[in-house]
């Protein structure tokens, strides 16, 4: 399990992430790394179960963690990672729960698809498509009944919309007025199926006017237009306003999951999406701000050497070993 220097660390990073846009900047370059070597890994048979990779949602992460306190909460899908290391999850931390490692954060127990960090307010990940709205929406109504002011934000993609959780959890959390955010990242498909062929409606945030929800279309690629988006629909629950269904229109560059070289999409569709590449818009913004460019490209190799000092540190970790999985279980008599 995360030990307290990691969780202090956690706390640091997250910290650092909201004090400079330089950090903001390098938290998606780190994502993006991390994610390209965990599909590389993946091909070496390093990483058990599954794993679904985040590349080109960057912005969607570093914007929800650039937002919160460490009190609130966030509940997302197995496509975690991205959210785990913007939340301020460290590298060793992920990558050693997604190689099955004592070091992870969830001492190896979990894998890819079972992240958490309570410290930062990382609920356990959802594998369960839609799973997280509900359980969104009960930490949402644990922060009005306890009075803490904290808000819970669910992160989930287009498919889960179509799931009755969904559905249940916006009628709940409008009825009650809870301090929640419900945030889609809309990528266009869900497995291997385009969103047309499974939802009538091509924008999402229709869906929120069935419970009267204030909703937000906003540009998944651009990290300060989804701050200012996020921003307003955490200010609005906090100050009691109630929830919010904001949808980012976003797209995932590699396929589904594991080895899906994701074939079925059109040609020139992902070379239209690299256009707008996140990291590359933010980079061309903070560039006319002022920030010296080559300074922004150095990230990229500091970045990677850092990553490659974490793969070592957790390939040195024990793996986590199948008694270890008894140890947090406990049985009573009814
Ligand atoms: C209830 C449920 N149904 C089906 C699945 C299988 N499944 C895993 S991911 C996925 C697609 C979900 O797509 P979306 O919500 O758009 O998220 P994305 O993977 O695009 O991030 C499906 C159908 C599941 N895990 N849970
Ligand atoms: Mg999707």
């Amino acid at each position: 399990m995360t030990v307290a220097s990691e969780t202090n660390e956690a706390l640091r990073r997250r910290a650092a992430l909201q004090e400079s846009r330089l950090e903001l900047f390098r938290r998606m370059v780190e994502i993006r790394l991390v994610e390209d070597r965990i599909i590389e890994l993946f091909g070496e048979g390093l990483i058990p179960g599954s794993t679904h990779t985040c590349q080109g949602q960057e912005a969607v992460s570093v914007a929800v963690a650039a937002v919160l306190r460490p009190t609130d909460t966030v509940a997302c899908t197995y496509r975690g990672h991205g959210m785990a290391l913007a939340l301020g999850v460290t590298r060793e931390a992920l990558l050693g729960e997604i190689f099955g490692r004592k070091i992870g954060c969830m001492g190896g127990l979990g894998g890819s698809m079972h992240l958490s960090d309570p410290t930062v307010g990382l609920l356990p990940t959802f594998a369960i498509v839609g799973a997280g709205v509900p359980i969104g929406v009960g930490a949402a109504l644990a922060a009005q009944l306890q009075g803490t002011e904290d808000v819970s934000v669910s992160v989930f993609g287009d498919g889960a919309t179509n799931i009755g959780g969904f559905h249940e959890g916006l009628n709940l959390a409008a009825v009650w007025s809870l301090p929640v955010v419900f945030l889609c990242e809309n990528n266009l498909y869900g497995e291997y199926s385009p969103i047309a062929r499974t939802t009538p409606v091509t924008d999402l945030a229709v869906r929120a006017a069935s419970y009267q929800m204030r909703s937000e279309v906003v540009d998944g690629q651009d990290v300060d237009a989804l701050i200012d988006a996020i921003a307003a629909a955490v200010a609005r629950a906090r100050d009691g306003g109630g929830p919010t269904l904001v949808e980012a229109k976003t797209y995932r560059y590699a396929g589904h999951s594991r080895s899906d070289k994701a074939t079925y999409r059109p040609e020139g569709e992902l070379e239209r999406w690299l256009q707008r590449d996140p990291i590359t818009l933010f980079k061309t913004k903070l560039v006319d701000e002022g920030v010296d460019g080559s300074a922004l490209e150095a990230v990229w190799e500091e970045c990677r050497l850092q990553l490659e000092q974490s793969i070592e540190a957790v390939l040195a970790s024990p793996l986590a070993e199948p008694s270890d999985m008894l140890a947090n279980v406990t049985a009573g008599r009814i």
